[in-house]
């Protein structure tokens, strides 16, 4: 019985830190794998906790750059922000426009975002991505990363840029009005029916309840034994 306990201990215990990470530009903190951190938390708004003073600041280019996620659930949606100035609380710019269905688990990695039309930035300008990630009971996830633009900075090469096998992504708005012209790298086939993947990430939703239930109950029979 305490190793069933055991068990369902570590398996939920890896379903809470799944989560996502940002690995470009680099992120602020580790919000997945700081021990020494216990304050960050990715359910935290606006960036899981984490100080924007740290300076892991990454240069990015005027005309905008590339990002790398690290996505571990099955599907997500994407909203990236962008924040401009030293340390912002508001990030009221979308590069997602507004954001992205994704499906499937891994890197998924974007050449150049592109950038709203007239954004004030100039050489040495200092602002904040927010990646904002959300499932179907609407809780969201946060990380952050910290740039400068940059005349000089330059895009991900494309051998750094590869977005997994079987991940795919599309804008939710230009999908209803025409075929995306987004695609997540090589595999960027476009995923057009959203029900099958939220069907069964339901279906995932359930074996963790039950999980969670019974890991419960082992507890609770435990102690009254
Ligand atoms: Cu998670």
């Amino acid at each position: 019985m305490a190793r069933l306990a055991a068990f369902f201990l570590l398996a939920t215990s890896q379903l809470v830190t799944a989560h996502f990470g940002i690995e470009y530009p680099t992120w602020r903190g580790d919000t997945l794998n700081d021990e020494a951190n216990s304050n960050y938390s990715q359910y935290i708004q606006p960036c899981a906790g984490v100080p924007g003073t740290l300076g892991n600041r990454t240069d990015w280019p005027l005309t905008g750059g590339s990002i790398k996620l690290d996505l571990h659930h099955k599907w997500t949606y994407v909203f990236i922000n962008l924040g401009l100035g030293e340390n912002v609380a508001n990030f009221n710019y979308s590069l997602t426009n507004p954001f992205w269905n994704s499906t499937g688990n891994g890197t998924l990695c974007i050449p150049k975002l592109t950038l709203p039309t007239n954004l004030p930035v100039q050489d040495g300008s200092l602002a904040s991505i927010q990646v904002v990630t959300l499932g179907e009971t609407g809780n969201a996830l946060y990380n952050c990363a910290d740039i400068t633009f940059r005349e000089s900075a330059t895009t991900l090469a494309e051998g750094d840029c590869q977005t997994s096998p079987g991940l795919t992504y599309r804008n939710v708005t230009a999908a209803a009005q025409q075929p995306s012209e987004q695609s997540g790298g090589q595999s960027g086939e476009q995923q057009s029916d959203d029900k099958s993947s939220a069907g069964s990430s339901r279906a995932v939703d359930t074996a963790v309840l039950s999980a969670v239930g019974l890991l419960t109950l082992l507890f609770v029979f435990g102690m009254s034994v």
